[in-house]
């Protein structure tokens, strides 16, 4: 006959005891993980400085990840900024910011013309009598400023699609991104194509039904409702298409290079 061995109820002080070891056990681990992670993150390369504003290769690789997390669950070309009506638009529309607009010489809106670079190194000449020749598109929207300043503002011009389709552009925007870039280059912004041809973006010549003004971005200026106020370049020069992210100005500053509302 074998005895069976029986065990011992463990008593309170025991159970408690064991818990203690258990949950201590467990912080410490945990506490050590961070030490680790920590030091691990600080001494990961940092990425290559350029398009974007060096960060450690770790965490930009974790911001692209929730960008496109993001994009996949909350953007849509379907999905439309609210607009407002003609009577809540600002009638003095606020000024901001002037990199690549403010002019030693004073600048000739007459012999301006639009550059559009395609990918194959074609390069057509857009004038503005050709711009507003094409259909009209007007949006009333709330402008936001990432400094923290937001403005119902009217625009009018050729949406960014009418544009594409007149100048037979759409293997263009089979690529990933636009680049736009003031006439002497100095302020310049990289849009994704989704944004790019989301229904509410477009070239705009007007605001407040009347010409633009040399502050607002004269002759022509981006409006993107989707994005903040610094992707809507004023006084466009170039316009280009490509698969690589194109320079933008405020992401190589460290801001975030989607930008999107
Ligand atoms: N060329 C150029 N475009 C620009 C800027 C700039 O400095 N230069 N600033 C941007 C920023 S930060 C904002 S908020 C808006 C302001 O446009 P607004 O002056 O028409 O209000 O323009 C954007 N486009
Ligand atoms: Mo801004």
């Amino acid at each position: 006959m074998t005895k069976k061995k029986i065990k011992k109820p463990l008593t309170i002080d025991q159970k408690i005891t064991r818990r203690n070891f258990i949950s201590f056990g467990v912080f410490g681990a945990a506490a050590v993980g961070c030490v680790f992670g920590w030091k691990w993150l600080y001494n990961s390369p940092i990425e290559a400085k350029g398009i974007t504003g060096g960060a450690h290769k770790p965490l930009r690789r974790a911001l692209n990840k929730t960008e496109i997390a993001f994009r996949r669950f909350f953007y849509s070309e379907n999905h439309l900024v609210k607009t407002y009506p003609k009577s809540m638009a600002a009638k003095i529309v606020r000024y901001n910011s002037d990199i690549g607009i403010e002019d030693k010489k004073p600048f000739n809106i007459a012999t301006w013309k639009l550059q559009v670079k395609k990918q194959n190194g074609d390069v057509l000449n857009v004038t503005l009598q050709d711009l507003k020749a094409l259909p009209k598109t007007e949006i009333v929207f709330d402008f936001k400023c990432v400094e923290g300043w937001d403005q119902i503002s009217y625009w009018g011009g050729v949406k960014f699609t009418d544009f594409i389709e007149h100048y037979n552009l759409h293997d263009q925007t089979q690529l990933q991104y636009v680049g736009m870039e003031t006439p002497d280059k100095t302020y310049y912004v990289g849009i994704d194509m989704p944004s790019a041809i989301h229904p509410q973006t477009i070239l705009a010549y007007e605001v407040n039904a009347k010409p633009l003004s040399l502050d607002h971005g004269a002759p022509l200026r981006l409006i993107i409702p989707v994005k903040y106020g610094i992707k809507n370049l004023k006084r466009i020069g170039i316009i280009s298409f490509s698969n690589t992210r194109p320079p933008d100005y405020w992401a190589e500053l460290g801001y975030d290079y989607y930008s999107g509302l």
